[in-house]
């Protein structure tokens, strides 16, 4: 084809032009691809032959949105708009031709050509709201015009994708395509051509929007009720809706002018670069570090897994959902069979919920073995061990699979603490063994840390962290040290708190201050909502902890309606006039002066020690970057995803000279990274 440049081609035939973008890995916007497309409109324009014109992608997608890796640099090339006129403004019909996701600046792009086909696994959606943005290049004005204001603003603020059934039901394409998706375009563009129809501009039409400023007004309102909690402490979502109401109230133009404030304010805040560094943090998590480029992960067909209990089951899970087949094993035949029923029952509420039919969660019932021996694990590609925290019975546990896993296998433990290397050194084969730590509850939640071990094999390494990928979750490698890098991290922050309930604030004074900051709930509404009493016993508790003594007198958390909080029906919660005075009483007792303490200071104590443990983490090598850790704290424990992790919040808005000089003062031993740098 002849090429503009080297990234666009353009081939005219039968008065057809097809305008092709090739630029991988995604046919990103970056200044090649907007040179290049203008290039092509100017020779469509100067050429009397072409009547009308198809825009098509090559490699896995059609545009995915503007480049993001040239958010924040000086600009180069033809500015996007300008592009974007230029294909609205066009004298002949273009037809864009969609495969794989037309996202952001891509869809963006297909609502400015005058008709969109694609093909039947097409996928559509503006998801700059998920990088603290929003869609900049007239999709807030366009995509309401085409879907009406109620759909895109749903749409806009959530990022979430449609499907090519729903565009052609919402009118946002006028055709799937059978076949060649290329052939089946340029022919569509043909009839259109011949038929003489009209060169439809989304601009120009308002009859889809739904309604005028007031009319509309009242779905508006409801919109931001019904999201307020999932919208709190977000910027973007808001400034979308603004958008989408400027879409229906003012002429296009003018809403074009408030898109461009607001998407200019966006641009330049904070919370904006912390999302577009975890869009990019969150794939460079996938690579290990000095890995062989040669090293191919091996396949994993079939899992074992060790342990029915709420891990185990929800391990499972993962791999049933993913098509993999899994074996099961418990001790005795009651917990395999409780085991299993939950895993039924969780899939059942799904498909009730109606994300997918009762034949889905029969096939992937199906493809789990339950068993009571160890001795079915024998042909296992990977084996995860997810059985009760105790060294001993690890150890016993690995050095049966060493006997039992066939060569090659993986054997993995789900361990949340302990030492990889010893449980390694129980069985004849340390290359073999590895840590796949996952997250309560382990269906749903994202993050995985995939544990390497002083003799783990990098081929079995990256099959892990594959696998992790295969499965759905971001996954992290993190070294052998205690709690890894999340827990580890977390250890200090929860000893700070358990202190500052001494000293003087109140538990719920801690769980609101870290709420305010961004995280779904502090450490004592999750200590009640885990249970109070795990790895706790009344045999043994000798009342040394705030949380021994809770125990002793009853208080279980959520579970039995009393912990740090009162519970109601409605899980309703009062801080607990109970606990609170044996939170006095243990003070006293221990010779502790309670004073006030602001929340400044319950902020500063419960993150900065943070930040530090994982600076400390990097000075050992524990994490393989910054930004890993980062990637932990979003998936595995509800960091604020505009604030970009701890390492980045520590970077780029606290300050870590601040930090190492406050945690000086509170008599913290300071990491050099902490100091110097990561
Ligand atoms: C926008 O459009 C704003 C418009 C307003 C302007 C005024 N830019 O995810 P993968 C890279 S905002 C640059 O592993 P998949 C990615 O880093 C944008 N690079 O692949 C990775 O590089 P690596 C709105 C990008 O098949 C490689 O491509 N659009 C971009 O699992 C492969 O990525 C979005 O937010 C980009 N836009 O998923 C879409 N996208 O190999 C963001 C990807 O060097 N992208 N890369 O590590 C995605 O959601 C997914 O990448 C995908 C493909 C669904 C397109």
């Amino acid at each position: 084809m002849p090429a503009i440049n080297s990234v666009v081609s353009l081939e005219t035939n039968e008065g057809v032009a097809v305008i092709r973008v090739d630029s991988p890995p995604v046919n990103a916007l970056g200044a090649d691809v907007r040179d290049g497309l203008a290039g092509a409109i100017d020779a469509i324009k100067a050429d009397p032959s072409v009547k009308a014109a198809v825009l098509v992608c090559g490699g896995r997608t059609f545009i995915a949105g503007a480049d993001i890796s040239e958010f924040g640099k000086p600009p180069r090339g033809v500015p996007l708009h300008d592009v974007l006129d230029a294909i609205e403004s066009a004298p002949v019909p273009i037809v864009a031709a969609i495969h794989g996701t037309a996202l952001g600046g891509g869809l963006e792009t297909a609502l400015c050509c005058h008709y969109r086909v694609a093909d039947a696994k097409a996928k559509f959606g503006l998801p700059e709201v998920k990088l603290g943005l929003l869609p900049g290049a007239g999709g807030t004005q366009r995509l309401p015009r085409v879907i009406g204001a109620e759909a895109a603003v749903a749409m806009v603020t959530s990022g979430a994708q449609m499907n090519a059934k729903a565009a052609l039901a919402a009118g946002l394409i006028e055709d799937i395509i059978e076949g060649d998706l290329t052939e089946g375009a340029v022919a569509f563009a043909k009839r259109i051509a011949a038929e003489g129809r009209p060169l439809k501009r989304v601009r120009d039409d308002n009859s889809k929007l739904g309604g005028t400023a007031d009319s509309l007004a009242p779905m508006f309102a409801a919109f931001r009720s019904k999201n307020a909690k999932a919208f709190k402490g977000f910027e973007a979502p808001e400034a979308n809706i603004k958008c989408v109401e400027a879409a229906v109230a003012l002429p296009f133009d003018e809403g074009m002018k408030v898109e461009r404030t607001e998407f200019m304010k966006l641009m330049q805040g904070l919370q904006a670069t912390a999302q577009r560094y975890v869009f990019f943090a969150e794939r460079q998590a996938a690579k290990i570090e000095g890995l062989d480029p040669a090293t191919q992960p091996l396949p994993v067909k079939s899992v074992g897994i060790i342990g029915a209990g709420t891990m185990g089951g929800g391990i499972a899970m993962n791999f049933l959902t993913a098509g993999i087949p899994v074996t099961i094993v418990e001790m005795k035949q009651e917990a395999l069979d409780r085991g299993v029923a939950t895993i039924r029952r969780n899939y059942e509420n799904s498909a009730k919920k109606g994300r997918f039919s009762m034949d889905e969660v029969e096939a992937r019932m199906a493809r789990l073995t339950p068993s009571l021996s160890l001795e079915d694990l024998g042909q296992a590609d990977l084996i995860i061990e997810a059985v009760f925290e105790n060294m001993d019975i690890k150890k016993d546990i690995f050095g049966k699979l060493d006997r039992i896993a066939k060569p090659g296998a993986i054997l993995a433990s789900n361990t949340s603490y302990l030492d990889v290397d010893a449980i390694a050194a129980s069985t004849s084969r340390p290359e073999s063994v590895l840590g796949m730590h996952f997250f309560s509850p382990a269906n749903v939640m994202r993050l995985l840390e995939v544990v390497r071990g002083a003799k783990t094999s990098p081929q079995l390494l990256a099959t892990a962290m594959a696998v992790g990928k295969q499965i759905g979750k971001v996954s992290v490698v993190a070294g052998v040290c205690h709690g890894f890098i999340g827990n580890r991290m977390l250890a200090a922050r929860q000893e700070q708190a358990n202190k500052l309930i001494l000293e003087g604030a109140k538990p719920s004074d801690v769980d609101r201050v870290l709420t305010d900051f961004g995280f779904p709930m502090g450490p004592f509404q999750m200590a009640d909502l885990a249970g109070l009493d795990i790895g706790w016993s009344a045999e043994t508790s000798k009342g040394e902890t705030v949380r021994d003594r809770l125990c002793e007198a009853g208080l279980r958390g959520q579970k039995n309606g009393h912990g740090f909080y009162d519970y109601d029906e409605a899980r309703n919660r009062t801080p607990s006039p109970v606990a609170e005075q044996i939170i006095l009483d243990y003070a006293a007792e221990k010779g502790i002066n309670r004073r006030d303490i602001d929340d400044q200071e319950i902020l500063e104590r419960c993150l900065y020690p943070m930040v530090n443990e994982g600076a400390k983490i990097l000075d050992e090598g524990m994490a393989q970057r910054a930004s890993d850790i980062d990637i932990v704290w979003i998936n595995g424990y509800g960091w604020p995803v505009y604030r970009g992790g701890p390492m980045f919040w520590a970077e780029n808005d606290a300050g870590r000279a601040t930090i190492a000089e406050a945690l000086e003062k509170m008599g913290h031993d300071v990491s050099p990274k902490l100091v110097g740098g990561w």
